[in-house]
């Protein structure tokens, strides 16, 4: 058995947020865990297709994210959620909506030149070149988590970052 939780994955564009709840998330299926992945895959094309990323829009695109979280922890889902999340404040919003017992943040921390580098799918060069306005790390703001539960390095292997989250949910009795 397990018990409900979020695990809540923030970091910069690029850093491996989505990979690596992913890859979580397929490690507790073969445990026989229940989870959900929320991205913005299947929540900015639906929930939150009206809301842009001005620092505002950001706000409620997290705020959004963060009840329905709640709502399946409630359902006994351990849910991953995979945003930028680039405000402190939201997230710790986010933690006392939720329960401190049932938020565990995760900060994917990858270094901006190698997300930059990555640039997966060529958004941090437009954001160079000004046709993206307000890109997280170049012209709108990213505030690193002070206190995350775990601090991951975004350049290890995603099998070994795995392993570690693996180990901090036996460590808060969620698996
Ligand atoms: C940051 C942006 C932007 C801007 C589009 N800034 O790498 P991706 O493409 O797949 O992930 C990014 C995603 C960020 O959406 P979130 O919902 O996670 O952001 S937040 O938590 O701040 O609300 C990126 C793409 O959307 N994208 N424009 N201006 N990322």
């Amino acid at each position: 058995g397990h018990k409900g939780a979020v695990l809540w994955f923030t970091g910069l564009s690029g850093s491996g947020k989505s990979t690596v709840a992913g890859a979580l998330e397929q490690a507790l299926h073969q445990l026989g865990a229940s989870t959900y992945l929320l991205d913005g895959d299947n929540v900015r094309h639906g929930l939150c297709r009206d809301l842009g990323f001005s620092d505002s829009d950001r706000k409620e695109n997290i705020r959004r994210v963060g009840e329905v979280a709640k709502l399946m922890v409630d359902a006994g889902l351990i849910v991953l959620t995979a945003f930028i999340s680039p405000h402190r404040a939201e997230r710790q919003m986010v933690r006392a909506m939720l329960g401190e017992d049932r938020f565990i943040e995760v900060y994917v921390d990858t270094p901006l030149a190698i997300c930059e580098r990555r640039d997966p799918k060529g958004l941090y060069k437009k954001a160079r070149a000004g046709e993206l306005k307000n890109f997280t790390g170049i012209d709108s703001v990213y505030e690193a988590p002070a206190q995350p539960e775990i601090h991951l390095d975004g350049e290890q292997l995603v099998t070994i970052l795995t392993a570690q989250l693996l180990d901090l949910l036996r460590k808060h009795d969620i698996i």
